[in-house]
């Protein structure tokens, strides 16, 4: 077992504050105003997300796992025995689980995540179902080409997970180059199994994003009270409030910000300026048609192997190969 941290310092958090304080004043400086939601996953915050899963209006996780559980030895099979298997955003050990459980004699399970605190808690968890399982995690941010840990024996193929449509936060270009760097990072015949929340009636879509219990509300303010905290600024929670709407030509549901007051904030002893109604966008959710995703896996050096949905159709787990 190896629960040595790869990719920085320990101890350290990976999202410094100046690159956090540099995305926020940039953000807030723009019209409209933006900020990255890579920045939600603080304590609270990644905690607030594990909230969101167990909510009934958000399908998204269990409509996942349901898929993982009902098809883990066909993508078991597709995947192939000896494999490293390379979680990129890891986050539920739910899902990992399902998978691990299935596959045969998998090498080495590498977690990749931007919140060490996260990612070492359920590296940590994991081994201790998995004793004889090498666990090496990376604190990394996976929009980058991630370094790959040595692995304790030789393996047979690299491949990454890339489970809860994470992928869907980034707009289509983004998308492209970062599928392409996870082709480079598993290389030649190296695979990737990746969900993603396909389109559907737009009302159960903004539902998902926007609970009756208001944890996803909570959820995106705390990207306010983490602003407070870690970069000295004023935000007022009360002042604001959980908006979503969905962009039906860009198949996308938005959260923003919204200031119910024209209002001045202070981050950092710089101030912005709101007016009423005025949003900060906080993120991109995009849904796709198993068509419009092929697509961009395709342009990104990809060609799919197979693909498993649920009786819905709301949600798509497909395996990929990379062209060599
Ligand atoms: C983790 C990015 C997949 O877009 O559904 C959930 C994040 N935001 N509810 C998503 C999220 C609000 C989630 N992803």
């Amino acid at each position: 077992m190896n629960l040595a941290t790869a990719g920085e310092e320990p101890g350290q958090n990976r999202v410094s504050t100046r690159g956090f304080l540099a995305d926020v004043l940039a953000g807030l400086a723009a019209d409209p105003k933006t900020l990255p939601p890579k920045y939600f996953y603080d304590t609270a915050g990644s905690e607030l997300f594990d909230a969101i899963c167990e909510q009934e209006e958000y399908y998204p996780t269990c409509t996942e796992i349901s898929i993982l559980r009902t098809h883990a030895n066909d993508m078991a099979k597709a995947i192939g025995a000896d494999a490293m298997v390379v979680e990129y955003g890891a986050g539920s050990m739910e899902k990992i689980r399902i998978l691990l459980d299935a596959l045969v004699t998998p090498v080495a399970f590498v977690p990749v995540d931007i919140s060490e605190a996260h990612l070492i808690a359920s590296a940590r968890e994991l081994s201790r179902f998995y004793p004889s399982l090498a666990v090496q995690q990376v604190v990394a941010d996976f929009t980058k080409p991630v370094h790959l840990p040595a692995p304790p024996r030789p393996v047979s193929r690299c491949v990454a997970l890339f489970f809860g449509s994470t992928i869907g936060n980034f707009d289509p270009d983004p998308t492209v180059a970062i599928l392409r760097s996870i082709g480079d990072t598993v290389g030649p015949e190296g695979g990737l199994l990746i969900g993603v929340d396909l389109q559907k009636d737009e009302d159960r879509l903004v539902r998902a994003y926007d609970d009756a219990a208001g944890i996803t509300a909570d959820f995106n303010l705390n990207l306010l009270t983490r602003i407070n905290r870690e970069l000295g600024g004023d935000f007022v929670l009360e002042r604001f409030r959980h908006l979503v709407r969905y962009d039906r030509d860009l198949g996308r549901i938005e959260m923003h910000l919204e200031s119910l007051v024209d209002q001045s904030v202070g981050v950092a002893g710089r101030a912005f300026n709101f007016f009423a109604g005025e949003t900060i966008h906080t993120e991109n959710s995009y849904k796709y048609t198993l068509a419009s995703f092929d697509d961009l896996a395709t342009r990104a050096g990809f060609r799919c192997d197979q693909y498993w949905t649920d009786g819905e159709g709301l949600f798509a787990e497909l395996f990929y190969i990379r062209t060599p």
